[in-house]
């Protein structure tokens, strides 16, 4: 990190302004050496110079540039930002100037990573830059700028002090037993200590889903075995005969796309092909394909046939799909009652039928509750704003359930301590506190050059 990188900041092409920014050591020389005007070296931080750019004598440009001193920077080194004329030309030419006279090309992202590296900015921070950078909803911008000016981030880090609050007593417990003025550490004690951080880490999780919910909207996937009536039930959400229907088993092959919105959130719903054993090639890769696509989704619409009893493929069905945010929807209840009701244990069951509305009035009705979008609107947008944050915290919560569980088996305190310790870790990695190299690479590399 001891030599000076550059990029072209903007977006590269036909413009009317493009800017070259130069972070380290050497950016405020490297420049001096190519800028004809006032002498850079001797300038205030934070001010910004007309001058040219020059190649020995020959004039390239009429520019503008900032000089940012260190540490009061982007990346906390000196920064050099040369705001030349837009297009392709005159900014490569500019670029190369830059780097010839000393500077190395920037990877994508390494303005961020510099940024992170140096302690300006924390992990959270850096990945709320980069979805900014990418918005295209106006919640998605708000999660993000909020991401940004460090609110997701304090969250994180005041649960994290009251871990690490409860890990100080129990460790001076452990090795001072004979302190009296301490407090002493019993299961009994930590146990409330442990529920209410729960409790908190838990809303965490809660509106940061809501939160993605609203930027992203909810993938949704219909399946079950053939000629239960997927199809029929997505052209009922579309109310438009998008898929076709037909009484024979098998009729949808590839998959079937379409768009609602269920109280202003975007639902993007696919109709599969029905899972079964597959009797030739393109059912079955159709097949495979209805069951990678469940992993992704954020809701299940599990279909099954009211008027037929449980299938070996059903049964198969209701399995893979258990850990999954899924309503199990009864179809064709216009027919005789032969499924075996009692025998499925999913929580939301509704009965539909492709001939009145009713069932998918109360679809909706139940998106609407198992995603809180009437609660959506209120919301204050700081929120963990990626999968990589919102993972760790579910993991973070795991082991707090873990130490719930240990507190009530009567498990010795330093072998709870442990696992505490472990989830102070974990919401450590949220905010980058403890990374690996390849972890810091991997993200930073997903960025755009010149940020
Ligand atoms: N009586 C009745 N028939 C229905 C209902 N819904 C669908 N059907 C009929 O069931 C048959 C199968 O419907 P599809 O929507 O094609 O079923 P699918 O699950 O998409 O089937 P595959 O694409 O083969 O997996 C068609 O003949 C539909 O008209 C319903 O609610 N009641
Ligand atoms: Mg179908």
């Amino acid at each position: 990190m001891n030599d000076t990188i550059a990029a072209i900041s903007t977006t590269l092409g036909v413009g009317a302004i493009s800017i070259i920014r130069v972070s380290g050591k050497e950016a405020i020389k490297i420049v001096n050496k190519i800028f004809k005007g006032k002498d850079l070296t001797k300038v205030d931080s934070h001010t910004i110079h007309y001058g040219h750019i020059i190649n020995k004598t020959e004039i390239i440009d009429e520019v503008l540039v900032s000089v940012m001193k260190s540490p009061k920077t982007f990346t906390t080194e000196d920064i050099v930002e040369i705001n030349c004329h837009g297009g392709i030309a005159t900014t490569n030419k500019v670029l190369e100037l830059v780097i010839h006279h000393g500077a190395r090309l920037a990877e994508a992202g390494e303005f961020t990573k510099r940024a992170f590296l140096n302690g300006r900015i924390d992990l959270i921070e850096a990945e709320s830059v980069m979805n900014l950078i990418s918005s295209k909803s106006e919640s998605n911008r708000k999660v993000s700028i909020q991401g940004i000016r460090g609110y997701v981030s304090q969250i994180i880090k005041n649960l994290r002090q009251e871990v690490l609050e409860l890990l100080a007593t129990i460790e001076v417990n452990i090795d001072y037993p004979e302190y009296e003025d301490i407090e002493v550490m019993t299961n009994n004690k930590i146990k409330p200590k442990i529920l209410k951080i729960k409790e908190k880490l838990k809303k965490i999780i809660q509106e940061s889903e809501d939160g993605k919910i609203l930027s992203n909207g909810i993938k949704t996937i219909i399946v079950g075995r053939p000629n239960v009536g997927k199809s029929s039930i997505l052209n009922r959400l579309l109310e438009e005969e998008r898929a076709i229907v037909t009484d024979i088993e098998g009729t949808t092959r590839d998959t079937v796309e379409g768009h609602i919105t269920v109280y202003g959130v975007p639902l993007n719903i696919i109709d599969t092909a029905g899972i079964r054993e597959a009797k030739d090639l393109v059912e079955k890769i159709g097949v495979e394909k209805s069951l990678s696509l469940i992993e992704e989704a954020d809701l299940i619409i599990l279909v099954l046939n009211n008027n037929e009893k449980l299938t070996i493929d059903d049964y198969k069905i209701l399995e893979i799909c258990k850990d999954k945010k899924t309503i199990v929807v009864i179809n064709k209840s216009d027919l005789e009652e032969k499924i075996e009701i009692d025998k499925i244990s999913y929580k939301n069951i509704i009965y539909t039928n492709t001939i009145d509305l009713d069932g998918m009035n109360q679809l909706k009705e139940k998106i609407i509750e198992l995603f809180h979008l009437n609660q959506l609107e209120q919301k204050d947008y700081a929120c963990l704003n990626n999968i990589r944050q919102i993972s760790l915290a579910k993991i973070a919560y795991q082991i707090l359930e873990e130490v719930e569980k240990a507190i009530q088996e009567n498990i010795p305190i330093d072998m709870v301590e442990i696992d505490i310790r472990r989830a102070w870790e974990t919401l450590g990695e949220i905010i980058g506190e403890t990374y690996t190299e390849e972890l810091i690479d991997q993200l930073f590399s997903q960025f755009c050059l010149g940020k």
